[in-house]
């Protein structure tokens, strides 16, 4: 076998953020850019020599291009096995599953997941352990250390090998197998949920439902699972052929990215319930008819029904959220005397908790649930947990949150999203803001007094791991809280993220818009934070 050995130079910007190395494409492919950072991965994790690895991304613009590159690198790394999604696709969960269920030594994921995609958008990877999650920060460390010192990287000649082509292949000294990406990931939903009431609900005449997958990942998925194996009518899945630039839109699962499925609920007879995922199927997005359901009551939904789904039975071992997520989780695992964890924002922070047997679902305020099925968050599996539900209680899906909201209050929230803003000045006030924390302790503004106010850390239950400098929060009395972080998922500048929340428990108080509810908190942040002035932006540019 012949395998060269390329020098390359070093790149200092190669450190992974909230989920992987995600930067522009032009950026990848620069030379050797993409095999600088795959070399790294392969140097410290050595179980890959000889083992298995599972390789697949969301289709977008480079996917196939970056297959084939780390299929030679994987090759001329003594990797002994690679599973890899037909034509280079697989939706991060599927990854998860496959990485999980074939008991691999990791897996490697090509994707940007909610940006854009196109020769001017976003591309990204990264490295999934034996257990099916994203790596920790321990290991994502290590890589970056390892990009900055790495002077070669090893990569065998093209071997014309077709991916397209489902399938066992032979390659000089490594094994590839070609997968149906669908086929064991909706072998899994199978053995979660009721199939059998879910096609009775569908086929009842009495409910339609709308699944749109953006151009993204999910179609294939969603096409087999909800229209062939579900027998929803043909249409239901919108937007369900994958490209490359995800035709132009922005594969973001919220209010303002998936506005037409938003307008297709709002119409008068429109679908009783709608969902959507993002590029590479991890996100979610929950609706009713003109209905839209916070991901953070989501989770706590889900938490107060899991028993009634076929997966989840016996009950749940205990419940996590992400610390901007709001709190309506926490009151669930109360009523239900389990535990609820609070995590820095990041799946990765998910891992330890699920694989100690310590939680059994978890979630995130941006757009994400999942439970210990797999180690990712999971969108199509969210709209099957909601479906499942929908079939099981015969109720619209605004009956049941409002329901839910009588039995345990109800938590207002809102993010809203400054983006692209320029680096240093978000830095600036994100650092004028903690320096001022300690004195805003015990003030009052208006009705809310503050109770704590600190730069959330984090210490992981299971390998006392401490993660350091996960936001700004400031907590008031009765549950009020605000919460500044800057995203670690962005490409370009610095996203502001604001998070504001206030609980609710009055039963004549629980049916206001939230962005009115949460005004005089919106109003505190602005005055405490002076965005405007930092970020030269009269309003946010998303607000979900
Ligand atoms: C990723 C992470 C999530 C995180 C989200 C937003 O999601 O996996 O855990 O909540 O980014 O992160 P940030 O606020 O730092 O932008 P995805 O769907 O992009 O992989």
């Amino acid at each position: 076998m012949k395998i060269e050995s390329i020098a390359t130079k070093t790149f200092t910007d190669q450190k992974p953020g909230t989920s992987g190395l995600r930067k522009k494409v032009t950026a990848f492919r620069q030379p050797h850019y993409l095999e600088n950072f795959v070399q790294a991965v392969f140097d410290v994790r050595p179980d890959l020599q000889g083992g298995t690895l599972v390789l697949g991304g969301d289709g977008r613009f480079y996917n196939r291009e970056a297959i084939g590159i780390i299929l030679r690198m994987a090759q001329a790394n003594g990797v002994g096995h690679v599973i890899v999604g037909q034509g280079g696709i697989l939706s991060t969960p599927a990854a998860s599953c496959l990485i999980r269920k074939y008991r691999t030594q990791g897996g490697l994921i090509l994707s940007a997941s909610h940006n854009p995609g196109g020769p001017d958008a976003d591309f990204g990877i990264k490295f999934n352990m034996p257990n099916g999650g994203p790596a920790p920060e321990s290991v994502t460390e290590a890589i970056y250390q390892r990009t900055l010192e790495l002077e070669h990287y090893r990569i065998c000649p093209p071997s014309g090998i077709n991916i397209d082509h489902l399938g066992e292949h032979t390659l000089e000294g490594m094994k590839l197998t070609v997968v149906d990406p669908v086929a064991d990931y909706a072998e899994l939903m199978q053995s979660l949920f009721d199939f059998k009431a879910m096609r009775t609900l569908l086929a009842s005449g009495l409910f339609s439902m709308r699944f749109d997958a953006m151009h993204a990942v999910t179609g294939p998925y969603a096409l087999r699972i909800l229209e062939d194996l579900l027998g929803a009518p043909e249409g239901t899945v919108m937007r369900a052929e994958p490209l490359a630039d995800f035709g132009g839109v922005h594969p973001d699962p919220n209010l303002v990215y998936a506005a037409d499925l938003v307008a297709v609920l709002n119409r008068p007879n429109g679908p009783d319930f709608g969902a959507a995922s993002d590029g590479d199927g991890d996100r979610n997005m929950i609706l009713g008819s003109r209905f839209f359901v916070t991901p953070s009551d989501s989770l706590a939904i889900m938490a107060a029904n899991a028993h009634l789904l076929p997966g989840y039975r016996q009950g749940i071992a205990g419940v996590a959220r992400s610390m901007p997520t709001s709190c309506a989780a926490d009151r669930v695992a109360e009523a239900l005397g389990i535990a609820c964890h609070e995590t820095p924002t990041g799946w990765k922070f998910f891992g330890n908790l699920l694989d100690a047997g310590a939680i059994t679902l978890c979630g995130e305020e941006s757009f994400g649930t999942g439970s210990d099925h797999v180690r990712e968050k999971d969108g199509l599996w969210a709209v099957l947990f909601w479906l499942n539900l929908l079939a099981v209680r015969r109720q619209s899906v605004a009956e049941i949150v409002k329901e839910h909201w009588q039995r345990f209050g109800r938590n207002y929230y809102t993010r809203h999203d400054y983006e692209d803003v320029d680096s240093d000045a978000a830095g600036d006030l994100m650092q004028t803001l903690r320096a001022r924390l300690p004195e805003l302790i015990g003030q009052s503004f208006g009705p809310f007094t503050v109770t704590a106010a600190d730069d959330f850390a984090y210490t992981d239950p299971v390998d006392a791991s401490v993660s350091t400098g996960q936001g700004l929060r400031i907590l008031f009395e009765e549950g009020a809280r605000l919460i500044f972080r800057l995203s670690g998922t962005g490409t370009s500048g610095a996203t502001l993220r604001l998070y504001v929340e206030r609980y609710e428990s009055d039963p004549g108080c629980l049916l206001e818009d939230p962005q009115s509810a949460l005004r005089p908190l919106l109003e505190l942040a602005e005055s405490l934070a002076q965005i405007q002035h930092y970020t030269q932006r009269s309003q946010p540019d998303v607000i979900t």
